[in-house]
């Protein structure tokens, strides 16, 4: 390594959607975020590491940017633009196929007023699904509304133009000592891991409006003698018939995530694990600061 080492923080933000969280895991190298075809999946700010040649680059992924009506989309919204705000870039996801939506425009408005001085990257995702003529026009009509410091052209999910935009990243970082050991990857505890690992199952599982009104919690986490973990986490659902929903008939909805979560679990962690998992009914979580700040979120930015 050269005598000098950077490291600095990159927001990613964007609609949800956009293809932030898969970008991170992709920057990272393995699965910290997670990710799902549903919008307003990640709930609060992950940080995943990577490194590039003498740099650190700590990736902070966000929920999604949106228009908030609940007082858990509020705090998700004030944790993303906290996010942008503390970081010494910021990469901007805009969807290849979907252009320049009205949500778009939005971050567009707020990063005008809010990003100063740091350097805001534009990265158009998604480019496996379009033609390279609409890439061109869009990035066109992007650059014409923003002076973007850079523009890439990427695919989180297949990779395309991601080590690129790594390594003009790591370039940018201020010089510093690295804020992480070097074989970290993720700044988030490991029960959330967990955690999230258990919600993205479900999301994945349940229909509708369901996902988005349930939360998951680590309740244990027991260190074996064998070297496995065993781990108890309540699934919190807002009423009775959800809660029937989560389990399926003859339980075997729960059994399913349950498997599919271990499996993850036991990838990532690289060793045993037991999973349990209850569900219980909470009419009033979203409504509970306890449940906001095992996510992560600041009950109060809800307010
Ligand atoms: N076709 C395609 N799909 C992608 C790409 N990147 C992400 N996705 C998909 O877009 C969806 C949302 O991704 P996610 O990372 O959860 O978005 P987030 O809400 O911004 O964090 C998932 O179904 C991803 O598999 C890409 O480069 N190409
Ligand atoms: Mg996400």
């Amino acid at each position: 390594m050269s005598e000098t080492t950077r490291c600095g923080f990159v927001a990613l933000i964007g609609e949800p959607n956009a293809g932030k969280s898969t970008l991170l895991n992709r920057m990272v190298g393995a699965k910290v975020s997670i990710v799902t075809h549903k919008v307003q999946t990640t709930r609060t700010r992950i940080r995943g590491v990577a490194l590039e040649g003498d740099a650190q680059v700590v990736f902070v992924d966000t929920p999604g940017l949106f228009r908030p009506r609940r007082r858990l989309d509020r705090a998700m919204v004030a944790a993303a633009w906290s996010g942008a705000s503390d970081a010494d870039a910021i990469v901007l996801l805009v969807e290849a196929h979907r252009g320049i939506t009205p949500g778009v425009e939005a971050i567009l408005a707020t990063l005008a007023e809010q990003a100063g001085e740091r350097p805001v990257v534009l990265a158009i995702n998604k480019i496996d699904r379009v033609k390279a003529e609409t890439l061109l026009a869009l990035s066109e009509t992007l650059n014409a509304k923003r002076d973007f410091a850079a523009t890439f052209m990427i695919s989180a999910e297949r990779g395309h133009g991601v080590p690129h935009l790594r390594e003009w990243l790591a370039e940018r970082m201020p010089e510093g000592p690295w804020l992480y050991p070097e074989d970290q990857i993720a700044d988030l505890p490991l029960r959330m891991i967990a955690s999230e690992t258990t919600r993205e199952k479900l999301t994945l599982r349940l229909h509708e409006e369901l996902p988005y009104q349930l939360t998951v919690e680590t309740e244990t986490w027991t260190e074996r003698e064998d070297g496995s973990v065993r781990i108890d986490q309540v699934v919190y659902v807002m009423r009775d018939g959800h809660k029937g929903i989560v389990l399926g008939s003859k339980g075997e909805t729960i059994k399913a995530v349950g498997s599919a979560a271990r499996t993850d679990l036991r990838e990532f962690l690289g060793r045993d694990v037991h999973l349990f998992l209850q569900v219980k009914v909470r009419p009033n979580w979203l409504e509970e600061p306890e449940r906001y700040s095992e996510m992560g979120l600041d009950f109060k930015d809800g307010a």
